[in-house]
């Protein structure tokens, strides 16, 4: 039976091979392939694809960009070409079901050919983009005054950044502001799972990773406000791990690092009276802990400043409700559950497991009702 069979299908091939096809339309495939290749790399390098280039990193990466398209849309209309001229030359006419084309060996000349030049081509753009890579995160030379280092700490669902202190140290801070035309090195770490610090008008990302610090470089060159994104699918609030970046003269960045290490000292100062003094720490006092918190967290809790709205606070987050709106009337008791407990009660129109469930054990009792104390005051207000 099953000898049958197989000679059979050896017959049917022997005898079934289709007629020639007759010239290969050489000429009209390449006018073809010419205009899609033009048409390919015009709608790469004429369509304005990327934001504004907000670094001096940019343009360079932009470049590589470039030069990717133009070297591989020929490739790719070339081999595109030939499938679809293929399928449509060799296709079965109608007499011809069953039948089969003629057999073709390999052509060593050509596998040759068409193996080296990808190779080739390929190791050329990877020294290219390595090359471009390395230059572009390059340490700026000494004359051109001291590099910023920014610390960027990703955790589920927010950034929260930190500022080295004059006198060493750190101001923490929920908002990334940035001096223009100065090298800044981020050192990104995780306290979760695995996040990726990306400003897209910055051009550079790079993955935040538990256990390890990564980083990279960029030098602002053009002020204004451009979202940070977290490129790493990271759980329910990924999309909305949003936060601004505010790039602004050096002057006006020394101001605000100083009025954020200001804010930070007075409630440091505030902290030890409260120590000190149980529970006769003043309202004040108790209040500026409060707001700094918000607006800092404490290195493991993440700022609240990140995700919501606080005028009182210049806070300015997104991704929770405003806080200017709702707390009016509500009790202190009501504060503390909305922080420890954030899943009992879902704000209309907001998702569960977005606001960090676990503020119970990474703020101390006096820092949460600090922080409790500040909220209820600035809603009173
Ligand atoms: C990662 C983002 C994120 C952070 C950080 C965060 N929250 Fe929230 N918060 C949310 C979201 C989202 C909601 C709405 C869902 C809910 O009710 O749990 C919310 C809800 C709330 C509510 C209830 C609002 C309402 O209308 O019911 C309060 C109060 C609140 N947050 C305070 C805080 C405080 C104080 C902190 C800092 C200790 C903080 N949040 C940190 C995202 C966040
Ligand atoms: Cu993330």
């Amino acid at each position: 039976m099953a000898e049958e069979t197989m000679s059979e299908e050896v017959a049917d091939g022997q005898s079934g091979n289709r007629p020639e096809r007759g010239r290969i339309h050489v000429f009209p495939l390449m006018v073809i392939g010419l205009v899609a290749t033009a048409l390919g790399i015009a709608l790469g390098l004429l369509i304005d694809w990327f934001p504004v280039q907000a670094s001096t990193q940019a343009e360079d990466v932009d470049t590589v960009y470039h030069v990717l398209i133009i070297t591989s849309v020929p490739f790719f209309v070339l081999v595109t070409t030939i499938v679809l001229y293929c399928v449509w030359q060799f296709r079965e006419r109608p007499g011809e079901e069953g039948t089969d084309g003629p057999n073709v060996h390999g052509n060593t000349g050509l596998e040759i050919v068409w193996t080296t030049i990808p190779a080739l081509l390929l190791i050329a753009l990877c020294t290219y983009a390595y090359i471009t890579l390395r230059d572009i995160e390059e340490a700026p030379a000494a004359a051109d005054g001291p590099e910023l280092v920014v610390d960027v700490t990703g955790q589920q669902f927010a950034w929260t950044f930190g500022y080295p202190k004059v006198e060493g140290g750190e101001v923490k801070a929920a908002q990334l502001v940035l001096p223009v035309g100065r090298s800044v090195k981020f050192d990104v770490r995780s306290l979760d799972v695995i996040h990726d610090f990306w400003v897209p008008e910055f051009r550079m990302k790079i993955d935040a990773v538990p256990g390890i610090t990564t980083s990279y470089r960029v030098t602002p060159n053009r002020p204004g406000e451009y979202s940070i994104v977290c490129a790493e699918l990271c759980g329910v609030g990924h999309a909305l791990m949003r936060q601004k970046v505010t790039v602004v003269t050096q002057a006006r960045f020394d101001a605000w690092l100083k009025r954020k290490q200001a804010g930070g000292m007075a409630a440091g100062g505030g902290a030890a009276a409260g120590e000190g003094g149980g529970d006769e720490a003043g309202a004040g006092d108790q209040a500026a802990i409060g707001k700094t918190l918000f607006n800092e967290g404490n290195g493991e809790a993440t700022a609240c400043a990140a995700c919501h709205v606080l005028s009182d606070a210049g806070a300015t987050g997104a991704a929770g409700p405003n806080l200017d709106d709702v707390l009016d009337g509500w009790t202190t008791e009501q504060i503390t559950e909305a922080i420890v407990d954030p899943n009992k009660d879902i704000a209309e129109g907001y998702t569960e497991g977005i606001m960090p469930a676990n503020y119970g054990d990474t703020l101390t009792e006096p820092e949460l009702e600090a922080l409790t104390a500040y909220l209820e005051e600035t809603a009173a207000k």
